[in-house]
């Protein structure tokens, strides 16, 4: 009966771990909640938009940039914001660990994004913000919620 205990709670932990992939309408829920939505001037559509082209709403992205990484739906790099152990000279200015930017718990990532907009470079440091965002009509990302 304890082995049956113990496995039940370590699934329960490894499921609560795991990535998902968000919809744009749970994202707009989040975003206001948090106040992620307006936050430095910028809409809900805005951040929707970036997360879109940054990750496909899936917080397990990674993408590998040879000396640094990029973590989860927003991308969030190992130079500047997050720690994961094997980047050079990393700042962790977000003071997280790159892992949990990738589980299905957006909280923390939606600070560490907060975090960096309020760098001097704002929300133009997410490349995929500059090139398909910027600019643009964002209807599409909150129509139908
Ligand atoms: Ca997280």
């Amino acid at each position: 009966m304890k082995v049956f205990i113990c496995l039940g709670f370590l699934l329960c932990l490894y499921l609560s771990a795991e990535a998902k992939v968000y919809t744009k309408c749970e994202l707009l829920r989040i975003f206001k909640e948090t106040g992620l939505a307006g936050y430095d001037g910028h809409s809900a559509a805005n951040w929707i938009c970036l997360a879109y082209y940054e990750s496909r709403y899936n917080t397990a992205a990674v993408n590998n940039n040879g000396p640094s990484r990029d973590y989860g739906i927003f991308q969030i790099n190992s130079k500047w914001w997050c720690q994961d152990g094997k980047t050079a000279g990393a700042v962790d200015a977000c003071h997280i660990s790159c892992q949990s930017l990738l589980d299905d718990n957006i909280y923390n990532d939606i600070e560490c994004a907060k975090r960096v907009v309020r760098d001097p470079n704002g929300i133009s440091a997410w490349v995929a913000w500059r090139n398909h965002c910027k600019g643009k009509n964002l209807n599409e990302f909150i129509s139908g919620c």
